[in-house]
């Protein structure tokens, strides 16, 4: 098993998905089947679904609030907290998820491109997101700032659904973190940055770009998977198995 090259200098960009919770017991899209609860991705996922029907997007949200109870991060969150410990501000990590079990390992050096589980935010005013662990299954939770203004608005979880912008702000903060690293060059002249994918599918956009994003400023790419992924052919190197084995491996 190869460990990842990583020199004094050495930039490492971390993305996950779905599969390194999936032995913290949080079941992944594809294991879902593209159907969660029964629901497709679209009712309740998108804005067109919370707008059709919020209480089915609630009871969806406060089904997977309830399951999170228990719920811990296993040896792949913990090696990413040793390694942003050892590299400092050479190390950023991007996850996909929600589960918000990176920031209970101790990640700091972080972001959650798609918005986390456990906070809510108002769906209309630009009130902050709060943390909430509420479960709305027969009520629909309102905003009491807009209520203030005589308005009524409804709350949302502070999740990113899809045909949703991520948050320029997070895409801007990968950039200048790539940008930085890519003034590194190894000997060979490549750029001293390493990126690594784990548990991930590769299908959902803009994360699934940041592999060829890496490539295109000569970066060495790295997927840590169960299985081959649908944007696995543009990764240098490919190392299969669990995430919980692997991920510690590579960094030992
Ligand atoms: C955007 C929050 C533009 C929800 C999520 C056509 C129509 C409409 C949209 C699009 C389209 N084509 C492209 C798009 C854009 C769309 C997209 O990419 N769609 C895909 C489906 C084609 N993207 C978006 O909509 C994004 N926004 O593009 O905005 C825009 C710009 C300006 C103005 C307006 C709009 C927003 C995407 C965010 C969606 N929200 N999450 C929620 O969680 O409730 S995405 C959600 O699905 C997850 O967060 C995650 O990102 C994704 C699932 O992916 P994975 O994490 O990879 O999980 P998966 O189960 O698929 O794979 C797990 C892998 O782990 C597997 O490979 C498995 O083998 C492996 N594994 C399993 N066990 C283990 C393991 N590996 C290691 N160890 C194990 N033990």
């Amino acid at each position: 098993m190869s460990r990842l090259p990583l020199g004094s200098t050495t930039s490492l960009l971390v993305l996950t998905g779905a599969g390194i919770s999936a032995e913290s017991g949080i079941p992944t899209f594809r294991d879902a089947g593209g159907l969660w609860e029964g629901h497709s991705m679209a009712e309740v996922a998108s804005p067109e679904g919370f707008a059709a029907n919020p209480q089915q997007v609630w009871r969806f949200y406060g089904e997977r609030r309830r399951n999170m109870t228990g719920v811990t991060p296993n040896a792949a969150h913990h090696a990413l907290v040793a390694a942003e410990k050892r590299l400092g501000d050479r190390f950023l990590l991007v996850t996909q998820n929600v589960d918000a079990l990176h920031t209970a390992a101790g990640s700091e050096r972080m972001i959650e491109l798609h918005g986390n589980l456990m906070r809510t935010r108002c769906s209309v005013c630009d009130r902050p997101s709060f943390a909430d662990t509420s479960t709305y299954n027969d009520k629909l939770p309102t905003c009491e700032t807009c209520d203030g203004r005589g308005r009524k608005s409804l709350l949302r979880p502070d999740i990113v659904w899809f045909g949703e912008a991520i948050n320029p702000q997070l895409m801007n903060r990968i950039s200048r973190f790539l940008a930085t690293a890519s003034t590194r060059r190894t000997p060979s002249g490549y750029a001293d940055l390493v990126f690594l994918a784990i548990g991930t599918s590769g299908n959902v956009y803009p994360a699934a770009g940041l592999v060829n994003a890496v490539r295109g400023i000569g970066g060495h790419t790295y997927l840590a998977n169960l299985e081959e992924s649908d944007n696995g052919y543009q990764f240098q190197e490919t190392i299969l198995g669990k995430a919980s084995e692997v991920v510690p491996a590579l960094f030992a």
